[in-house]
């Protein structure tokens, strides 16, 4: 067992409970398998370990010989190679998730699968944004038509760039992706193509693989954040302010408990109805309820929308499970540690693979698909009911800790917030306390937790830094539930961790909000996909001030990046023309050409470049630098 102690490995007290009951228990957790993982290899660290054909592996030293591997590939090519394939990985990872549901609207559109269209307002602006004339047409043709729309990018043959990139990204980007011959036209055909690049003996020059990393980065941030976001809007609702709790305390003794984990709502959406419709068994079976608690960007998308409170973040999956009060914990993709299966076998409870993609050996697996959702949720529920009869009592021990959050701030909700008190030009409040200084910047703060870092803790202390400076955060993914559970999520946070100034606008539109009080000073705005309704709040403030979006005093950081998403949504954020922070260090310091380009040569080809700072209180100030300097320049 680990030699840390619990204080070194999170700051979520908790996380600190459950690691304790998991020592006692004699279950291994995702701490103790790193400690056997160390020391990690230094090439691999680097970067410089090339397997790309069977003459490998080769390994380059930074320090000496060899500096080349068998072929003559050098640490600036392999470095490269290996930073577009991980950007590939992470970008597979959202584009398939957005076309599966674009999918989903079409079998909901033709009558074959269970859900609704939530949000026919959506519906008709995302029509509108395509060019797609509405009038006349019933909602089921119009979301057949948006589908299909969607569904082009992926058939699309020509040279001209995928239509979601062009409907979707201001005039000024578009303008400079393409005279850097980095959009995007097909988002499989790119990523083919940049498999193809990184093989032996293809491309040798690393600037041009990163100019495909930037372009890769937009496949990400347009095929698969903006697609995956604007058609879940239209089939799940666009979210609202809600009011609800996170932290493992949000499990309940005497229910049946259901966690939902991974990222594809048309899951953890089915999990909420059918446990909401199937309460009378959960209480013939002895339980007072159900309660459904979300973990990851699945907790992030039914936080949002249906006010489901939320478990925990990645780092701690393991320990909701040694509560010994989880009876089911249902996953769908990304971001599951396949090690549930053995935690899960260490207690009642059940754990549930949906996805055909996504199986894990000692899980139930009870298929998904658009057409049989209700049945998978059905099932899914009920398992979870059959299981709570089989809990055993005496390793139940919930942790106390639970927080009050307000979430559902997408962007329509924070210009509707806004527009009370403003009604005729929303943005103008925001805007004016820009200017004036009452807000300082803005920071989008997301991502993971990572087994190299202690949870939350770079997260926590540079918000708090960033927040008494008086700058906006606004969150998503598993920071968005590291910052719940310490209460920067809701008014009371305004008060403890929000400057003055920002204090005061936060309560001016608060109380304009009907909220009785400030608004939170950190807004949620979702899961990882949801990463777009931050592009598309950072467009709307600069096309109001008619500047670039890199011209605006805003920033987006990961303080506890793990996963390829992560590389390849940060490379979107700053290929956007943000400043993007990075806590911990992507697998590049071994090429200089690398470092440099993407730390400093970049910004003067789209204005954003990448800021790597592993200590909370540094990254703040390196931040806060970047604000005033775009401050400074805007003359405000
Ligand atoms: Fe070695 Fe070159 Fe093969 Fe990579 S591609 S494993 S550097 S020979
Ligand atoms: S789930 S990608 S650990 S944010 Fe989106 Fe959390 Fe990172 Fe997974």
């Amino acid at each position: 067992m680990s030699n840390m102690t619990n204080e070194g490995k999170t700051i979520d007290p908790a996380a600190a409970e459950m690691l304790s009951k998991a020592a006692s228990e004699k279950i291994e957790t995702t701490w103790d398998r790193y400690e056997k993982q160390q020391p990690q290899c230094g090439f691999g660290e680097l970067g410089v370990c090339c397997r790309n054909c069977l003459q490998g592996p080769c390994r380059i030293n930074p320090f000496g010989e060899p500096k080349r591997g068998i072929c003559g590939a050098d640490a600036d090519l392999i470095v490269t190679r290996n930073l577009l394939r991980t950007l590939v990985g992470g970008a597979a990872c959202h584009v398939d998730h957005a076309f599966d549901a674009c999918e989903q609207l079409l079998a909901v559109a033709e009558g074959n699968a269970p859900y609704e269209i939530k949000s026919a307002e959506k519906l008709s602006a995302i029509a509108r944004k395509c060019g797609i004339p509405t009038d006349g047409k019933d909602e089921k043709s119009l979301a057949k038509e948006v589908a299909l729309r969607a569904l082009e990018n992926f058939q699309n043959i020509t040279e001209e760039p995928m239509n979601w990139i062009s409907h979707s990204a201001p005039q000024e980007r578009l303008d400079v992706w393409g005279k850097l011959g980095i959009l995007p036209r097909n988002p499989d055909r790119e990523m083919r193509v940049a498999m193809h690049q990184t093989s032996m003996g293809v491309d040798a020059d690393p600037v041009n693989l990163l100019l495909a990393c930037l372009k890769i980065g937009l496949v990400d941030g347009y095929a698969g954040l903006q697609i995956g976001t604007d058609i879940q809007d239209i089939l799940f609702g666009v979210p609202s302010a809600v009011k609800t709790a996170a932290n493992l305390g949000v499990l309940e003794k005497d229910k049946v408990n259901i966690l939902v984990h991974g990222h594809v709502p048309a899951v953890s959406e089915k999990i909420v109805e059918w446990s909401r419709k199937l309460e009378g068994e959960a209480k013939a079976a002895g339980a007072d309820g159900i309660m459904v608690a979300g973990i990851c960007c699945s907790g992030n998308e039914v936080l949002m929308r249906q006010g489901i409170p939320l478990a925990t973040n990645y780092l701690s999956q393991e320990l909701a499970i040694v509560t010994g009060a989880v009876d089911a914990m249902v996953v769908d993709v990304q971001c599951i540690m396949p090690s549930l299966a053995q935690v899960a076998g260490c207690y009642h409870t059940k754990l549930i693979t949906t996805m055909p993609i996504a199986k894990i050996p000692g899980a139930v697996h009870i298929p998904y698909t658009p057409e049989r959702a209700d049945e998978m949720g059905q099932e899914a529920v009920r398992t979870a009911i059959k299981a709570f009869a089989a809990r055993d009592g005496r390793k139940v021990d919930i942790p106390a800790h639970k927080s009050e959050v307000w979430a559902g701030f997408s962007v329509e909700t924070i210009v509707g917030a806004l527009a009370k008190v403003d009604p005729a030009d929303p943005l103008k409040p925001l805007i004016d306390n820009i200017k004036n200084g009452n807000i300082l910047g803005a920071v989008g703060v997301v991502g993971c937790n990572n087994a190299k870092v202690k949870q939350d803790y770079i997260t926590v202390e540079m918000v708090k830094d960033l927040l008494a400076e008086n700058v906006l955060i606004v969150a998503t993914g598993c920071t968005g539930h590291a910052l719940a559970k310490y209460g920067f999520l809701s008014p009371e946070g305004a008060k403890k961790y929000a400057g003055s100034k920002l204090l005061a606008v936060l309560t001016a539109v608060g109380e304009a909000a009907g909220l009785g009080g400030p608004l939170p000073p950190v807004l949620h705005m979702g899961s990882c996909v949801d990463n777009s309704r931050i592009g598309d709040l950072l467009a709307a403030l600069a096309g109001y001030l008619g500047v670039s979006i890199s011209q605006l005093p805003a920033a987006a950081s990961a303080p506890e990046l793990q996963h390829e998403k992560a590389v390849s949504i940060g490379t979107w954020a700053a290929t956007l023309g943000v400043f993007t922070h990075c806590g911990v260090a992507p697998q590049v310091l071994g090429s200089p050409v690398a470092v440099k380009v993407l730390t400093s040569d970049m910004e003067g080809l789209v204005g954003g470049k990448f800021y790597v700072e592993p200590d909370p209180h540094a990254a703040a100030t390196g931040i806060l630098a970047h604000i005033h300097k775009k401050r400074a320049a805007l003359g405000i």
